[in-house]
Parts: C-alpha cells; structure tokens; sequence
C-alpha cells in the first residue's frame, strides 16, 4: 500500500531509471543493441526491482505513465547512442491496452528522432491471451510503423507456437531457464536447437537470453541464434556504466 502511494510520485521525483543491457551479435560479439529494464531508485528502500513495481503500477492507469515515460526516455537515448544502435523496451500488457499504443510509440519516436527500425518493443504471452482481435490491430499499427515486435520469454508459456501463428513477430526472445538448462542437459540443447531452426523457417530473429558461461554463449553461436544476452557479456548498465561501455565497446 505504502509503495503504491510513493509510486504516484516517484516519476515526478525523477527516481525511475532506465539501465541498458548489451545485445551481442552472435557472429561477431559486438553489441548491436540494448534492452531497457526499469528500476525504482527508492530513497530509503535502494533498489527496487521491476517485479516488485511495475504490478503495483498495473493495478491503476500509473502503468500508462510510466510506460509513456519509458518509451519516450529509451528512444532519447538511442537517439544518443551511436549509429545503428537499436533500443528494446518492455511492454507491460495493461499499458498496451488502456492506451493507443501505437501513437504513443510515434510519438517518442518523432520527440526522439529516432529512426523506427532501431526501436523494438518486447512483449510477453500475457499480453496476447485475451482480446486477440484487437491485439492483433494494435500489434500491426505498432509494426507497421517499422518498429519490430519481438516475443519475450519465448517457451515459457501454455502456446508460444500458436502465438507466432497469430500474431506479427520479427524477433523471439528465448528464456533464460532453456539456457540455464542447456549447460546440464542434452535435451535442453536440443529445444535450443530446434527454437533456432523454426527461427530460420519461419524468418524470425533469435536472441537468447541469461547467457551466463563462454561455453552457453558458444553454443548458441553454434545453432545460429542472432544475438546474446547476458551477465557473461554486460549486466544491465546505469548511466554512469552505459557511456563508458559505449565508448569501450562501440
Ligand atoms: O531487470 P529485471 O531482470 O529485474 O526485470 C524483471 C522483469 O521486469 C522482466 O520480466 C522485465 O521484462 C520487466 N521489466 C523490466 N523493465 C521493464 C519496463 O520498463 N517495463 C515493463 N513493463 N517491464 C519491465
Ligand atoms: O524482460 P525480461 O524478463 O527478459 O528481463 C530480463 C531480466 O533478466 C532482467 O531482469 C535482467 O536483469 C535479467 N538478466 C539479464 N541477464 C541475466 C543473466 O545472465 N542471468 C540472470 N539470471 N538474469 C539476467
Ligand atoms: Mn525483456
Ligand atoms: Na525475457
């Protein structure tokens, strides 16, 4: 109760931040991109983790105010960043919903200037279990646009199959449980494997996420995936960390 209220101010009180973590291409191991992940800098709790947050965010319309402020705040960013960089942000499903989503997103990316095609918007199976025809139009608009839509935690919910059957992804984000697995079990590597070839198949792009170990990320090179998440590249870095890594790494 007493963080829902200190919520309400917290963007006004400029203590959310966004850090970037480091898309690696799997070819070269250099960064293509970044994620966005929000954090609550709490004056007296510290660091508060989105889990903690954004569904207290979500139980009232506070979720589209900081969905627009992230949004808009991840494509200035970009738009800082160096040539062809591209920005991932995380879409909460009630956001997607009480707002028009796709002029949100047009809007940050005229405020920004930021070319469409360098910003992608991550989206969990939640959001698309209910309401699929009107999904279906939002998720096109936003498409339509050139950002690329990408499914987030890929393989962790009850349809992620149908889900590319229905709906317009570009991009699926693999969960980091099949990478954590894949360093003991054969059969997590051969789901691995098989995400990677329906990826070709179906012309989608692949990111695995949590890659922790030199031997995961060799691995997922291996069966193609396109890019690399992960502590054994970058943890997700703040502003002071994210102009330093750019000029180390870009
Ligand atoms: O960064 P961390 O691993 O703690 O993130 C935990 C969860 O919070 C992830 O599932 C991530 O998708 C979600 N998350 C991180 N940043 C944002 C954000 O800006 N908006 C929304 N809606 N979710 C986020
Ligand atoms: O949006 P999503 O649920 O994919 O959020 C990714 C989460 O995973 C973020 O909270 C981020 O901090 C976390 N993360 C990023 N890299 C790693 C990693 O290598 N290992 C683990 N355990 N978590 C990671
Ligand atoms: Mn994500
Ligand atoms: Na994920």
């Amino acid at each position: 109760r007493m963080l829902e209220v200190e919520l309400r101010d917290a963007l006004k009180n400029k203590e959310l931040e966004l850090y970037y973590q480091p898309l690696i291409s799997a070819v070269d191991r250099r960064p293509m991109g970044f994620e966005a992940l929000i954090r609550w800098n709490h004056p007296i709790r510290g660091l508060v983790p989105p889990a903690e947050f954004i569904p207290l965010a979500e139980r009232s319309s506070l979720i589209v105010e900081i969905g627009d402020w992230t949004i808009e705040q991840a494509c200035r960013a970009a738009a800082s960043w160096p040539t062809g960089m591209t920005v991932a942000v995380n879409m909460s499903a009630k956001h997607f919903r009480l707002s028009d989503i796709a002029q949100v997103v047009k809007k940050a990316l005229a405020n920004s200037g930021l070319e469409s095609n360098r910003l992608e918007i991550e989206i969990t199976e939640g959001l698309l279990m209910e309401n699929p025809e009107e999904v279906t139009i939002k998720l096109a608009e936003i498409r339509d646009l050139g950002v690329t839509l990408a499914m987030d935690d890929f393989g962790t919910g009850y349809s992620s199959l149908s889900y590319l059957l229905k709906f317009p992804f570009d991009k699926i984000k693999i969960d980091k449980s099949f990478i954590d697995a894949s360093s003991q079990d054969p059969a997590a590597r051969d789901i691995l494997k098989a995400i990677a070839s329906l990826g070709k198949t179906l012309n989608l792009r692949i990111t695995a996420e949590g890659v922790e170990t030199a031997e995961q990320a060799d691995f997922l090179s291996t069966i193609a995936c396109h890019q690399l998440q992960g502590f054994h590249f970058s943890p997700p870095l703040d502003s002071i960390d994210m102009p330093r890594y750019l000029l180390a790494n870009v």
